[in-house]
């Protein structure tokens, strides 16, 4: 062919040559839907002055403005890089984080007028850039006919103008949308907590579904349809959206795993638990949950009201999104999580914020630990029935809170809704729950006289403490292999020269071995040695030949599980 000079033959050609000229248009088509969406961007969030008007006259504050009166703060205050924050402009492109099973799918959506939703953000010392972010996301990317309304509760933050300037901010920003969109806005002047806060939000609350969402999140394209689609099959269903997180240092958006549900321990602390794809399931098919992910979760606002809404005993923060799990399971709902929607959350590292001081009864524990206990007694005493003596074996601690109400209230809604009781949850929830529960001959406090066996945080050295140390170890006597594990999974075990140890637990037979204690009434008996957990002398541990009246090789766990079956 090339030797003959002819490069192609004229018909060919001729369909290269339109081939050619159609890739050349589409690319510049692409280029100038890219440039105008660029531009809206631009033309919305930078290009504005610094101060505009409407047709009535009244001047707005522009994005920059309302950002550049942030408190100066050092980054602490924040927990995250307020000055990337600050950069990052109101709006950025997100990663499509989920599975383009996803994308290749429209959502049954149900009807608009039946399925309004209102969002309520509860804040407390929020950066503006941070919260303006999470609110222009959301305008953004969420249907309009489905947004009702805004629900922004300010939770006493010390920055005392951003809800005035956020609210000019706003009627700029809608204008032409104002008269479709709530906005209501609320200051608590003294902080109330998140709990409180975000119950007050949902008592406003006017659409069909409350949704309640962090103040430092960015929602991710299509984020709302696919919440809609479960939640219109069931009217107890409560869902969570799939979690990105964001980095607090670069805040990158990163993909949220979808093989984790939700899920909590003995002591109350919610984990993360890993689930298994059935036969013929897809990652990015909808999965029940036996607790939200976190505390982003969206349900019927009626069903949220009559479950009594969060437990308005609960303090401050922590808790509140399990003990809504918990009752919803247990009164007739369920929770789903549901990976095709995607919300970005910052994890920040710690808490941003002070606990206020709680009762002086106890200064071992500090106000935020003291705060949690305080909320997880009330779970405990609410929802566990007889499963509460494990909390309490876990946290023994926890006895000496002392609570400012009883527990006939809950009592009440669990008889009214005709509730199952925990062990319900158990067995058709949570069995992963269940399991550790069955596993455990004893466990909580090991305790020898008046003091407990303690492994040391930093160096995993034992020593016998108070009981009441805030983080006293917590043991756990394992019924199969007869183990005596921490909740770091660490095992007491016996080494050379009689010396007890505590190492990583072992799975093999060998290193079980030299880990394996027998139970004769309180004495510990090492199965290898033949010898007992002794304390002769004041604080200091040895192994020992075994004399069943020694008090000094007495131990006894907080939690016996043979007795209370
Ligand atoms: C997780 C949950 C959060 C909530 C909390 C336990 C996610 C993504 N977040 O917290 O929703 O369930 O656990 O209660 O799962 N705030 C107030 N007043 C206060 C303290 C905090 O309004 O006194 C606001 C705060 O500004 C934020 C929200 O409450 O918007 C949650 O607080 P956080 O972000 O510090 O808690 P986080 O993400 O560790
Ligand atoms: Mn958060």
């Amino acid at each position: 062919m090339f030797a003959s000079g002819k490069i192609c033959r004229p018909r060919r050609c001729l369909f290269y040559i339109i081939v050619f000229l159609i890739c050349q248009l589409i690319l510049v088509l692409q280029f100038i839907v890219y440039k105008r969406n660029n531009d809206i961007t631009a033309s919305k969030f930078s290009s504005q002055p610094l101060h505009h008007s409407n047709d009535s006259g009244i001047h707005f504050l522009d994005w920059r403005e309302f950002i550049s009166h942030t408190p100066p703060r050092s980054e602490d205050y924040y927990q995250y890089n307020l000055h990337l924050s600050d950069t990052l402009g109101v709006i950025r492109n997100l990663p499509s984080t989920r599975h383009y099973g996803c994308m290749t799918r429209p959502f049954k959506l149900p009807p608009p007028l039946a399925s309004k939703v209102s969002v309520v953000i509860s804040f407390h010392n929020e950066a503006r850039s941070m919260l303006l972010r999470t609110v222009v996301s959301l305008l953004r990317r969420t249907p309009e006919e489905y947004l009702h309304e805004l629900i922004l509760v300010d939770d006493g933050s010390q920055d005392v103008t951003l809800l005035d300037d956020l609210m000019r901010w706003m009627d700029g920003f809608l204008a032409a949308r104002r008269d479709r969109l709530g906005l209501i806005f609320r200051r608590n002047q003294k902080r109330m907590g998140l709990i409180s806060s975000r119950n007050r939000g949902a008592s406003l609350a006017s659409g069909n579904y409350v949704l309640f969402l962090d103040s430092h999140c960015e929602v991710n394209e299509e984020w709302l349809e696919p919440l809609l689609e479960r939640l219109a099959l069931d009217p107890h269903l409560a869902v969570s959206p799939l979690l990105d997180p964001i980095d607090p240092t670069t805040l990158s958006y990163r993909k949220g795993n979808e093989m984790l549900k939700g899920g909590f321990d003995w002591s109350l602390h919610f984990h993360w638990l890993k689930r298994q794809l059935a036969i013929k399931e897809l990652p990015e098919m909808a999965y029940k949950s036996p607790a939200f992910a976190g505390g982003v979760l969206m349900m019927s606002r009626d069903w949220f009201l009559m479950l009594g809404s969060f437990n308005s005993y609960l303090k401050i923060w922590g808790g509140e999104s399990i003990e809504l799990a918990i009752k919803l399971w247990l009164c007739g709902g369920q929770i789903e999580i549901v990976p095709c929607s995607r919300i970005g959350h910052i994890f920040r590292r710690r808490h941003a914020f002070d606990f206020p001081p709680q009762s002086d009864q106890d200064q071992q524990l500090s106000p935020a630990q003291e705060t949690y206990l305080h909320n997880s007694k009330i779970i405990a005493e609410s929802w566990l029935d007889e499963y509460k003596n494990m909390f309490y074996a876990l946290r023994p601690v926890a006895r000496r809170i002392p609570l400012d109400h009883t527990y006939d209230e809950m009592q009440k809604l669990r008889r009214e809704r005709q509730c199952h009781p925990f062990e319900w949850y158990l067995r058709h929830v949570n069995p992963e729950l269940r399991l550790h529960f069955d596993e455990l001959s004893a466990t909580g406090t090991l305790r020898n006289e008046d003091r407990c066996l303690h492994a040391r945080q930093k160096n995993s050295q034992l020593i016998l403490a108070s009981c009441y140390l805030s983080d006293i170890t917590q043991w756990s006597m394992l019924r199969s292999s007869g183990q005596l594990s921490t909740q770091r999974e660490l095992c007491l075990g016996v080494g050379l020269r009689m010396r007890i140890t505590l190492q990583p637990c072992g799975r093999n037979e060998t290193t079980r071995k030299s880990q394996r204690w027998l139970r004769l009434g309180t004495h510990l008996l090492h199965a290898e040695t033949h010898l007992c957990l002794d304390n002769p002398l004041k604080d200091r541990l040895e192994m020992s030949t075994c004399r069943s009246h020694a008090v000094s090789q007495s131990f006894q766990f907080a939690l016996e599980m043979e007795a209370q079956t």
